[in-house]
Formats: C-alpha cells, structure tokens, sequence
C-alpha cells in the first residue's frame, strides 16, 4: 500500500511538472546560426538586430557575407542558416526555386509591404521637371531632363547593383520601347545611388533611380513611377513580354529546413519576427542617415526597441 501511494504521489508529481514546464523542448544546438549579410543597409542591421535577438536567448551566431541571389542555394544545403529579408521582386523567384529543389523552408512574412521600383525624388514631380509623372508614359518626353555625361543623350535610369535582379529595367525599358529614349546603368553599390540622389537634389536635377520601399528615403519623399502593372509571369524570366512594373510585393523570412530541430527556441523566435515599414526604415536611416555602423546600429535600435523584439522571444 506505501509502494502504491509513493508511486501514485510519483506519476501525479511527473504529470504536474510536465504541465507546468509545457512540451520538453530540446535545448538549441550550441553551434552557431549563420547569417547572410548582403549589400543593403537595412538587410545588414536587421541580421545584426536577429543575430543579437538570438544571442539575447543564449545562441551563438555568424555572419556571413554573401550574393543576394546565391544565397537561396547556400539556405537550401545548410551553409547558411536563415535569409532573413527576402524581397518578392527581387527573390521571390530564386527563393522559391530552392524550396522547390527541397531544404529552404518558409519561416513567415514581415508586416512591412514592399516595392522595389524606379522612381524619383518628390522635387521631380513637384517641380514638374518632366510633366505628367509619375505614369510612365511620362517618360516618353523628357529624356533630356534625365541624360548625364555618360548616357550618350538618353535619359540615364540609374539601377542598382546588377546583382539584385539581373537585367530586369533594361530588359523592361526595351519592352516598353522607351530603349531609343533611355539607357539603364547599374551602379556599384547602393552608396553610389544614395550619392548621386543627394548631388541631384542639391542641384536640382532631374534624376531616375532604382530605389524600394521600406527605407530610409520614406521619410524624405521618393515617388516610384507608375509602370504597367504586375501578374504573375509578366516578366520575360517568368515567361511573359516583360512590359510590367514591379509587384506591391511581400517580404518572407526564409530558413534551412534542420533550423527548427536543431535550435527549437530559435526557430521559434525567429517565426515571430516580424518587423514593420517603420521598423526596417529605422535600421536603414541609422546607417544612411546617421553614419553609423551597420554593428552599432543594430546594437542602438536594440536598445530603443525592446518593446517591439522582447515579445517575438517570449
Ligand atoms: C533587394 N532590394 C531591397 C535592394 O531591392
């Protein structure tokens, strides 16, 4: 009989602490959460602000530079752990490749909406440097107001790094048949386009430039340009005649498929995260505004933001 109730007082102890402490969760492996960082500023804050999150829950995290399109293939074989702002302009297509090939999982959707797009500063519009912007249409008259030094007497459309997507605006521009009026030119980098942004504004010039939506240019007036709109398999690389613009997109969070076995808690976390247009044009401005460091910024929008990344850990 004392057997019975020891045993008995046992089982009832194992069931309350199991229902207390909740499922048994595996504790997260102690090798590092690797991290891409890219080569725009809000996606590098933001992998130092998630490494940091994950660090605050006792991980170890590494970072790793990498090429924006590559990367999908390096998440799928498990070189890199997480993409953690994958753009549907621009990556939808190889982020879904690699989940189609198997190993990339879909780890959620930020709030922010996104756009990824050709436009110009507000003044343009403003000062009616090239009447009847922003629709596209617009373009067809006003070449001039956009030619630079090197653009051979086009209207010059300043894209980013070609890297990105590739010849998606020359491909585009051609199909529209604004290619005898207009010439693409991809920059270096995206510091080479916030460059001339600044020199045209102080002189105010007309200038056409590749630019998305979070980012640190909301907060001063960007107006992207009304192009046709975007179905799915308008683009030449989806099949179509190219002559869209770009999708009011998404933006997803992608993982390595072993991510949520091997660092359960982490994967969990990272599921929550989900950052805001106001969020990620933060992370942006603190590096393109306030010169800060992509490290120090994170580090800084961590400190000013527990409120909003405490509960994603919880
Ligand atoms: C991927 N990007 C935000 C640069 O368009």
């Amino acid at each position: 009989m004392k057997r019975l109730t020891n045993k008995l007082v046992a089982g009832i102890l194992a069931v309350f602490l199991a229902a207390v402490s909740g499922p048994a969760l595996a504790q997260d492996s102690s090798k590092p959460i690797r991290i891409p960082t890219h080569n725009w500023s809000s996606q590098v804050v933001m992998a130092y602000v998630i490494g940091g999150i994950f660090e605050s829950m006792g991980n170890t995290v590494e970072y790793v530079p990498a090429d924006s399109q590559t990367v999908y293939e390096a998440v799928r074989n498990g070189d890199i752990t997480i993409s953690h702002e994958v753009w549907q302009s621009s990556f939808g297509k190889s982020f879904y490749n690699a989940m189609a090939k198997g190993g990339l999982i879909d780890a959620g959707t930020h709030a922010a909406a996104t756009l990824e797009e050709l436009g110009v500063p507000r003044y343009v519009v403003e000062n009616n440097l090239c009447p009847g912007l922003p629709a596209w249409e617009a373009l067809k008259n006003c070449p001039e107001v956009f030619a630079t030094a090197d653009s051979g007497g086009k209207g010059r459309i300043l894209e980013g790094p070609q890297s990105w997507h590739g010849d998606l605006m020359p491909d585009r521009i051609k199909a529209l048949g604004i290619d005898d009026k207009y010439v693409v030119k991809f920059a270096g980098s995206a510091d080479a386009i916030w460059a001339e942004l600044a020199s045209a504004k102080k002189e105010g010039r007309g200038i056409i430039t590749f630019n998305w939506t979070p980012n640190f240019t909301d907060a001063d007036g960007f107006d992207f340009i009304e192009f046709p709109a975007y179905t799915d398999g308008c683009r030449i690389a989806d099949g179509g005649d190219g002559s869209c613009g770009s999708p009011k997109g998404w933006l997803k969070k992608a993982a390595n498929y072993k991510f949520p076995k091997t660092h359960p808690a982490a994967y969990t976390a990272y599921t929550k995260i989900s950052f805001t247009t106001k969020d990620i044009g933060q992370m942006a401005a603190l590096v393109d505004i306030d010169k800060m460091s992509h490290e120090d910024a994170a580090k800084a929008w961590l400190a000013a933001h527990e409120d909003v990344w405490k509960p994603f850990t919880e």
